[in-house]
């Protein structure tokens, strides 16, 4: 079977989305199997460190009040409250000392499921000359789905780490619905197999 391989070059970034604590198993939010994402995710960062590309972390980072709670009226239990065991970044993930941190969803008023919303993400990425993501974490079918649309609204190629994201499905079928939302708006979906031609 035809297989595209992507090599990894100049303008390229990986963007690790939200891969924190209370989205795993044991959290605050869990996702399911959210936890299998951090050994894979591992690997695509070593990856991108061997070439000096970029590496940008997305993190939720909530205001103890934020309008996402269910206290507040909101979806959510309460979840990546800024400065909690809850907010760090998964305990295995290989996160480079250089990594580019971004929180989001910081106001109480404000969700921000994407990681361009509120923040400097594509100016950051822009001043390093970034054209190409690489996006996988959690969850899925909010701020995968959320920072993969900002990301070709604005331009970027988006290859999707289908690998390394997993769903919350609120409703059965919603990662998958996610997925090929993504892939209909110009995402292309990849597998760790893709890019190191193994
Ligand atoms: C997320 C629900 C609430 C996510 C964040 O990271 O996908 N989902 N806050
Ligand atoms: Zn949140």
């Amino acid at each position: 079977m035809e297989r595209r391989t992507f090599r990894l070059g100049k303008g390229d970034a990986l963007v690790i989305v939200d891969l924190q604590r209370d989205f795993l198993p044991g959290g605050a939010l869990p996702v399911p199997l959210g936890d299998q994402v951090v050994p894979v995710m591992n690997v695509y960062i070593r990856l991108f460190r061997e070439r000096e590309l970029p590496v940008i972390a997305t993190r939720d980072w909530h205001p103890p009040d934020h309008c996402s709670f269910r206290d507040q009226g909101g979806l959510w239990p309460p979840h990546c409250v800024q400065g909690t065991p809850g907010a760090e970044f998964a305990e295995d993930l290989d996160l480079p000392e250089d990594a580019i941190v971004i929180s989001k969803a910081t106001r109480s008023d404000e969700e921000a499921y994407s990681g361009f919303q509120g923040t400097a993400l594509d100016e950051r990425l822009r001043k390093l000359g970034v054209r190409r993501l690489f996006v996988g974490g959690l969850a899925t079918d909010y701020c995968v789905l959320s920072t993969v649309k900002d990301a070709l609204a604005l331009g970027y190629e988006v290859c999707l780490l289908k690998d390394a994201i997993r769903a919350v499905n609120v409703q059965p079928g919603d990662g998958e619905r996610a997925e090929k939302e993504m892939e209909s708006l110009g995402a292309v979906s990849v597998t760790l197999e893709d890019l190191t031609g193994g």
